[in-house]
């Protein structure tokens, strides 16, 4: 087999440099918890893809699922013949989303992909245009979702021009502007009403615990707020779940813990264990304001990827991996908040189940120190512990595990993270 160093030389020759890697070793093949590289060296896992592969990586039951479905068919384009497990995907995404109204669901390929028909959707049902996003929201990288995506670099440079009609508004971030949830909220309210006048917003899209952005916990009472505020002025909600979803935050959805439920919800990511897979769940009524023909595209929905999904929501039912994201926080939060009294470069650690951040500033202010966390998370790589950073400053590391991290697994990378702290 290649070493990564020759593959590494076949890729810069071959692969466009715009698509960046993390680390610079190439996978041979992973499991629950750990990845094991072509040069046989075996690494920690703290990314799970980023946040996808929640029921580990080749988890049994999603192996059988997409053999068995494999062999049957792969494909028939669900637009043109349709079948089952399109079906039973969108059933289990209307029983497992938020609120007990009457749902309809649509599947399609990416996070960016669903996010883009939320949009869609919204417009159709309520005939405004306006869609309201927040600082340091992401959603995604085609034209529609880099305009809804906050950080310029790496994201939006040199790639306008963006679509139009999106219009920012302050995020609730405690670390930041301590303010109440519901004192950040009448902020934001405000930027809206006052910017964009509310019977012209069609959505409202927002991230219940925002990923890339910097795993920001908006403040309680932040959510419902702009939620309820949404629902007097005829605004659809969309709650982004897509980094948050299936289990992640120690619930099957995050919105679930501040109690909202989203009009309509995307999702993708952790859904399928690994297989493109996507999806937009909400409310009949607006699902079906959309013409007939209105939503789909080609592999939307594609049979492999939808029996891989129903084996991975399977096991996430069977592992109960909510309890177990939640176990993993009572873990890491400790661990975290034990390095944070001995590293005043902490200045936060915040999160949800096994959404867990730690965000990197100058001791004893708020200054991000982004220098710093490439420091800690290249020396975790160093020794074994794939870790990943984030956040608009770049100046936070995030820790991703599988769900079905063995506790051993999870116990060493957080020694390994200590001893980068102490060494880096
Ligand atoms: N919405 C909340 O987290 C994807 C992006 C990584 P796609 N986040 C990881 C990168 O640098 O491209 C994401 C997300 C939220 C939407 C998306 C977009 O999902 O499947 O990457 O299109």
């Amino acid at each position: 087999m290649a070493s990564s160093e020759e593959l590494h030389k076949r890729r810069t020759a071959a692969v466009a440099r715009g698509v960046g890697s993390t680390i610079g070793s190439y996978v041979e093949h992973a499991s629950g918890g750990t990845l094991t590289d072509v040069d046989g060296r075996e690494w920690i896992d703290f990314a799970a893809g980023i946040a996808v592969t929640s029921v580990g990586n080749s988890a049994p039951k999603v192996v059988e699922a997409v053999r068995r479905q494999v062999e049957l068919f792969t494909h028939t384009c669900f637009m043109v013949a349709p079948y089952e497990v399109y079906v039973e995907v969108c059933e289990q995404l209307n029983a497992l989303t938020p609120g007990t109204f009457e749902k309809r669901s649509a599947l399609f390929n990416s996070g960016a992909e669903a996010v883009e028909n939320a949009v869609k959707i919204a417009r159709k049902a309520t005939g405004r245009q306006a869609v309201v996003v927040f600082d340091h929201a992401y959603h995604g990288r085609t034209n529609l979702t880099m305009a809804l995506t906050a950080k310029n670099m790496p994201y939006k440079d040199g790639f306008g021009p963006f679509a139009g009609e999106i219009y920012r508004a302050p995020m609730s971030y405690p670390f930041r502007d301590g303010l109440s949830g519901p004192d950040a909220a009448r902020r934001a309210i405000d930027v809206i009403e006052k910017q964009v006048g509310a019977g012209n917003v069609a959505a409202l899209l927002i991230e219940p615990v925002q990923g890339e952005g910097g795993f920001v916990v908006p403040a309680p009472g932040f959510l419902p707020a702009l939620s309820a505020w949404a629902k007097d002025n005829g605004v659809v909600f969309i709650a982004d779940e897509i980094q948050s979803g299936f289990c992640r935050t120690g619930d099957w959805f995050a919105s679930t813990h501040e109690g909202i439920e989203p009009d309509l919800v995307t999702t993708a990511k952790g859904i399928a264990g690994g297989l493109p897979l996507a999806g937009v769940t909400g409310r009949a009524e607006l699902m079906d304001a959309v013409h007939v023909g209105g939503l789909g595209g080609t592999y939307g929905g594609n049979p492999v990827a939808c029996a891989a999904g129903l084996a991975a929501i399977e096991t996430m039912r069977e592992l109960d991996l909510a309890a177990a994201a939640k176990r993993i926080e009572a873990i890491m939060v400790p661990a975290l908040s034990d390095l944070a009294g001995r590293h005043p470069e902490i200045g936060e650690v915040r999160g949800r189940g096994a959404m867990i951040a730690v965000e990197i500033v100058k001791p004893g202010t708020i200054e991000p120190d982004a220098a710093r966390a490439a420091a800690v998370s290249a020396a975790c790589h160093t020794a074994g512990l794939l870790t990943l950073t984030c956040g608009t400053y770049g100046n936070i590391l995030r820790f991703l595990p599988p769900l079905v991290m063995p506790e051993d697994t999870l116990r060493q990378g957080l020694d390994i993270l200590a001893k980068a702290f102490a060494t880096a």
